[in-house]
């Protein structure tokens, strides 16, 4: 048998990054890389997960009936985007049901912005305008991330992004145009979710681990930075359309630039709602174990009608 040699693996590999090639399920990638995309694509997995849940709160109550079918589908979505990327994981050889029990654990992480409470309908809207523009901002670019099976699936979850967005916007500039009372409400969710939806991104380039080793193999396309400072220049510009004041008294456009200058943020917030110290953490991992527990038996049965048709296939044939 002819002797394997790592060196030319690796150069094969470094060549199809620098190429734009993809890198698919079959081919040799350092482990590193493997893992890195394991930790990204699941705790990406686990957010749209636990992402539901925030809205999930606001199904009962949205305030029409239109609104309400909206909000349902939008939920499902998220649900969807989350089975794409458990099945992505997959592909790198993960065990779906072992990265869903990290998340239980608190051995992997989610966005912390799924750790902020919905408080009032003009929270569904921020979730919708700024979480999901966030969300889009952030997964455009993984479009063209070098990893086949990712890339692939951010395709269609950011066209759903997309349209997630929209509504999101729509419901805020409702409410802006609206009475005085619901011009308020949507002003004082602005100011809750402002600061946590630009925290999304992460932290700042010089704290962050990551990205250096991601952006040389192409797994991100832009740092943390650039990204978040993507999402200020053109959020800025909805919020004044329709009348609502970003919480930033020294939010100023940049000429020289060609972006806004923003505050610095806050990063123990940030860290302290990571570690899970945050409003919402425990509610929301209870929520998930909750929903895995009561679904155990729908689980059993699946797999108790699989095994019995093939049990009736094999007698058949
Ligand atoms: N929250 O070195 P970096 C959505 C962690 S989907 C919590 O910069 P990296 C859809 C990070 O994991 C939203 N943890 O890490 C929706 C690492 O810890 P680790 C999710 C965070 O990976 C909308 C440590 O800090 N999107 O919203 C956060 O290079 C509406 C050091 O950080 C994705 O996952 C955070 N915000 O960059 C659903 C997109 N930021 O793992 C429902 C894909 C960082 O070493 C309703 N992911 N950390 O223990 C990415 O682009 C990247 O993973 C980043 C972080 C940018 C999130």
């Amino acid at each position: 048998m002819k002797e394997v040699n790592i060196s030319d693996l690796e150069r094969k590999f470094e060549e199809r990054i620098a190429a734009e090639i993809r890198i698919e399920p079959n081919d040799w990638m350092p482990e590193n890389y493997r893992k890195t995309l394991i930790r990204q694509i699941s705790q990406h997995a686990h957010s749209e997960i636990v992402g539901q849940l925030p809205e999930g709160n606001w199904v009962t109550r949205a305030p029409n009936l239109r609104r309400k079918a909206v909000l349902l589908a939008k939920i499902q979505d998220e649900a969807g985007h989350g089975l794409y990327l458990y099945s992505a994981v997959e592909t790198l050889g993960a065990d779906r049901e072992e990265t869903i029990d990290d998340l239980h654990t608190g051995k992997a992480k989610y966005s912390s912005i799924f750790n902020y409470p919905t408080l009032t309908w003009a929270d569904i809207g921020m979730v919708g305008w700024l979480v999901d523009g966030a969300a889009i901002m952030n997964q455009v670019p993984l479009c063209r991330t070098s990893y086949g099976p990712y890339a692939r699936a951010m395709v269609r979850v950011c066209k759903e992004e997309s349209f997630h967005q929209r509504q999101g916007f729509e419901i805020v500039t409702t409410l802006a145009q609206g009475t005085a009372e619901q011009k308020a409400m949507a002003q004082d969710a602005l100011n809750r979710w402002w600061w946590p939806a630009l925290m999304m991104f992460g932290p700042s380039d010089a704290e962050s681990k990551h990205t250096e080793q991601s952006m040389r193999w192409k797994i991100k396309r832009h740092t943390n930075d650039e990204l978040r400072q993507m999402f200020v220049n053109a959020t800025v510009p909805q919020a004044e359309l329709i009348g609502l004041k970003v919480p930033d008294d020294n939010l100023t456009y940049n000429e020289e630039k060609g972006g806004y200058d923003f505050s610095d943020i806050d990063w123990d917030e940030f860290w302290q709602v990571v570690n899970g110290h945050g409003i919402c953490n425990k509610e929301r991992i209870e929520a998930r174990k909750k929903a895995k527990e009561e679904g155990i038996w729908v689980r059993e049965a699946a797999l108790a009608y699989a095994e019995k048709r093939a049990a009736r296939r094999k007698q058949a044939s």
